[in-house]
């Protein structure tokens, strides 16, 4: 099935880190990269004590069951270095599941899609190059962006 995966780090060498964890991405079982968004530099959500981020968006297609996903997401994360502290605070890569294609998934440790999609616009705009008519598996994500007024966001020239 196709997944979608959302990046963000604020630590150390940050286009390194996007570009080690979707390394780590290509180099997961029976998986393939189709896509990767534009880069974008965005003020912190969350916790305001920190570094702005780099994120982007990377669309996947894996044999992968999504808890083996997430499972793989964390491993990469934990793999790079990533130790959790503040909660939305600084980390050097998280990786965050936010689609298993259509999916609609309710379990302790993963609710998809992504509960908090349409309140961040360093999830919106990224997923917008992926997906250009803003529906993503038949979940309508236009107007969402139009509403959110406090959040900074660039686009970037890096590309991954
Ligand atoms: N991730 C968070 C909390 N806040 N802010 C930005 N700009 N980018 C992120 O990736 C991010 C955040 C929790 O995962
Ligand atoms: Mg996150
Ligand atoms: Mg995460």
């Amino acid at each position: 099935m196709k997944f979608v995966l959302g990046l963000g780090t604020n630590l150390g060498e940050r286009e390194n880190n996007l570009r080690l964890a979707v390394a780590a991405l290509r180099a997961l079982p029976e998986t393939r990269v189709i896509k990767l968004s534009r880069v974008y530099e965005t003020s912190p959500v969350g916790y305001d004590g920190q570094g702005d981020f780099l994120n982007c968006a990377a669309l996947l297609e894996s044999s992968l069951t999504p808890h083996e996903m997430l499972g793989a997401c964390l491993g990469a994360e934990a793999a790079m270095g990533r130790v959790r502290t503040i909660k939305n605070g600084p980390r050097v890569i998280d990786i965050d599941l936010l689609f298993a294609q259509d999916e609609k998934i309710s379990s302790p440790n993963l609710t998809l899609p992504h509960p908090q999609i349409k309140n961040r616009l360093f999830v919106l705009l990224p997923l917008f190059d992926l997906f250009e008519d803003k529906t993503v598996f038949g979940f309508d994500l236009s107007g969402a962006a139009e509403k959110i007024t406090d959040q900074r966001i660039k686009e970037t020239k890096l590309r991954l």
